[in-house]
């Protein structure tokens, strides 16, 4: 079961005072207006719908708090880059912006999306080199990785993993498509680690047993302990009392 399944809508702030107060662990997903943010919160908490996804950007206009689990939280943020008036833009980072990812104590870290056509804009690389002095992790998904080919996508890693290099020792990156559902696990590793939440393993059942199953007569029913055989693999408990 994917780590973030149980993710919730749970509110939508404007003001850092309206900030849930419960929170323990929360990551924030910053990038360009349209980079796939939101669409990655979709993906990752394996929801269609979840966060709002649109063709046109700079749709997420506030922080929108997800639920994770009891106090975790992932929080969408407005994309930048899409043209605004300058004093609205300047109003919303001032504001609340730049004051929730410099000094919200709850923050464990960024995941940075950046399109693998086009990474490390301009601005890309003003939000990496502000929000590396916070001292706190930033997790990159190159996003759209569908729209790459195989050969593209590695020379993409190649190429953004040099250049972060000189930029922050606290910066790891990976490739990520919601069309695909590629890159889920391996983003779940870093950020179950960061939020304190570690996937929850399947149980496979002993070699053995799966293949009793198989061989198992039509007529009988299937119940947990065969006389004949199931003693020996249930660990020779007797059976139940009829
Ligand atoms: N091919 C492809 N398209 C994607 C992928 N992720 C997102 N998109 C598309 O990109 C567009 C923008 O996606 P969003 O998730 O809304 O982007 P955002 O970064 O949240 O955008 P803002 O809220 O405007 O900042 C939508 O049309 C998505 O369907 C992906 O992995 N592959
Ligand atoms: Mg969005």
């Amino acid at each position: 079961m994917p780590l973030f399944q149980k993710a919730v809508f749970h509110t939508t702030v404007a003001n850092l005072r309206d900030m849930p107060f419960d929170s323990q662990r929360e990551i924030a997903f910053a990038g360009r207006s349209n980079a796939g943010k939101s669409s990655a919160i979709n993906t990752l908490a394996n929801h269609t719908r979840l966060a709002f996804v649109s063709k046109t950007p700079g749709r997420t206009q506030h922080l929108n708090y997800f639920t994770l689990d009891e106090g975790k939280y992932f929080v969408d943020l407005p994309g930048y880059g899409f043209a605004k008036a300058p004093e609205d833009i300047r109003s919303q980072w001032e504001g609340l912006l730049a004051p929730y990812l410099r000094f919200r104590v709850p923050l464990v870290g960024l995941v940075l999306i950046m399109d693998s056509r086009h990474p490390l804009t301009e601005l890309d690389l003003q939000m990496l080199g502000w929000f590396a002095q916070t001292g706190k992790p930033i997790h990159i998904l190159l996003s759209k990785a569908d729209k790459l080919t195989r050969q593209e996508q590695a020379l993409a890693l190649r190429e953004v993993q040099g250049e972060l290099a000189r930029i922050s020792d606290n910066c790891t990156l990976q490739l990520f498509s919601s069309l695909k559902k590629t890159g889920v696990a391996e983003a779940e590793v870093i950020l179950g680690a960061w939020l304190d939440m570690t996937p929850v393993q399947e149980t496979i059942p002993p070699v053995g047993l799966r293949s009793e199953k198989v061989a198992r007569p039509k007529n009988r029913k299937a119940v947990g302990w065969s006389a004949r055989s199931g003693a020996k693999a249930a660990g020779n408990k007797k059976p139940p009392a009829q």
